[in-house]
């Protein structure tokens, strides 16, 4: 059989932060043979699938993966092979019951992730079609056709930048352009109006783990104010081409009930927060915020929803960690409109496009996103395509291993010409609806 799994071998490689991470080859019995690597998170949610890392001081800082190498090499390799690489479903359970705890803590949800993403890479090149095509099979969308609109992180902030700003990424979102290209040479073009910008205010302009300057800001709105100008200043129309996105990532700086903004030194209630966060959607071009609220102040999420629910996206990321259980729990209580889907929080592919499915099914948008740790592995820009996803989230305009994945998809634009749409406004049902 040509699609039976023949080898499957793991290594530790390095990702963007020069920490370890595990990318495996999967071979077919046809002779494909596919690599995946896997991301890794730096402000993760607490209901995160578990990255398994080895803790021992002596390589790398305690960070080696060596045991979720290993993991590979032995039990999943042994669990895996003869199977039929295009069967996804059945590998990915064969992986989970292997593992057999709740969080992927005993094999790594990163051992078992590299292994779901390379067979799914290989049966792809075994058939011979572009990986989005598989990977649209799979997720019942037979002919994808439409290309997602980039939130691009342009400023860095939180645990990704070591300056004061406490929101973690301040994006620019193209929903106004008219093609996946044009969006990215507006995106790169107001990146590097953003750098003149510092540069005449005398700000630094060196880069955080996302690609997006870092410069020391006396406020988090100042960082709104330098990419409005960047947007300006590039010939852009902020509210016309281009919206602003933020993420929060609030769960970092949330605690006994209060948002506390070390840059400003000032603490606010969770209601308090909710109208920070009205305020600035009422007065800026802002499209879509992400983890305004804590993973664990549901209330907040609630109360948020209802005020800002019907006007901007409210995506939760580590509210959701990509678990259509907990995802389910937020439709029914309206907590968000949408989600973030990150492979590595859930741990194989099979669950993450229940996830998206559910959200699909339930009208909350969907943004397909990267980590802050990442390498060169570009599968994030086929799964968007894929699954016909509104947005993806993949950084900066610089760092390779941001620039990937929009490299991916320019080509996958030129390979759907005639066919292909890119989303703009529509990449969010929700909101058009
Ligand atoms: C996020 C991500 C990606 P991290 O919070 O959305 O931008 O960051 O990978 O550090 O969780
Ligand atoms: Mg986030």
């Amino acid at each position: 059989m040509k699609s039976r799994i023949e080898a499957v071998v793991a290594r530790e490689v390095l990702d963007s932060r020069g920490f370890p991470t595990v990318a495996t080859q999967v071979r077919l019995g046809g002779g494909a043979s596919a690599c995946a690597a896997v991301p890794s998170g730096a402000s993760t949610g607490t209901l995160e699938a578990l990255e398994l890392r080895d803790g021992d001081q002596r390589r790398y800082r305690g960070k080696g993966v060596a045991g979720a190498v290993n993991n590979v090499n032995t039990r999943i390799a042994e669990q895996v092979i003869g199977m039929d690489a295009t069967e996804q479903q059945s590998v990915d359970a064969a992986m989970i019951a292997l593992d057999g705890t709740s969080n992927k803590s005993r094999l790594g949800a990163n051992a078992i992730l590299a292994v779901s993403l390379a067979v799914a890479r290989a049966a792809a090149q075994q058939a011979r079609v572009p990986l989005y095509r598989h990977i649209g099979n799979l997720h019942g969308n037979s002919t994808p056709t439409s290309l997602p609109v980039p939130q691009m992180n342009i400023l860095n902030g939180g645990a990704h930048a070591d300056n004061r700003v406490d929101f973690q990424e301040f994006m620019i979102v193209p929903a106004g352009c008219d093609s996946f290209s044009a969006a990215l040479q507006a995106g790169a073009e107001v990146f590097h109006q953003l750098r003149d910008v510092l540069r005449e205010k005398g700000l630094g302009t060196g880069v955080g783990d996302e690609g997006g300057f870092a410069p020391d800001l006396a406020s988090n709105e100042a960082a709104i104010e330098m990419v409005l100008l960047a947007i300006d200043g590039a010939g852009y129309s902020a509210g016309r081409e281009l919206f602003l996105g933020i993420d929060v990532a609030s769960s970092e700086f949330y605690s006994e009930g209060c948002y506390r903004l070390d840059s400003e030194g000032i603490s606010y209630s969770s209601e308090e927060f909710v109208r920070m966060i009205c305020d600035w959607a009422a007065r800026y071009p802002i499209l879509t915020v992400e983890d305004a609220m804590a993973e664990d102040d549901w209330h907040g999420w609630q109360t948020l929803t209802q005020h800002l629910g019907s006007k901007i996206q409210l995506t939760g990321d580590d509210l959701f960690v990509t678990n259509a259980g907990i995802l389910q729990q937020g439709i029914e209580c309206q907590a968000a409109n949408s989600i973030l889907i990150k492979l590595n929080q859930i741990g194989t592919l099979t669950e993450t496009l229940q996830a998206v499915q559910l959200a699909q099914a339930s009208g909350y948008g969907v943004t397909v996103s990267h980590r802050s740790g990442e390498t060169e592995d570009t599968t994030i820009a086929d799964l968007a395509v894929g699954v016909g996803a509104g947005q993806i989230k993949t950084g900066s305009l610089c760092r390779s291993e941001r620039v990937a994945k929009y490299n991916r998809l320019l080509q996958i634009e030129e390979e759907l010409a005639g066919t292909g749409r890119y989303l703009g406004m529509d990449g969010f049902p929700h909101l058009t609806a």
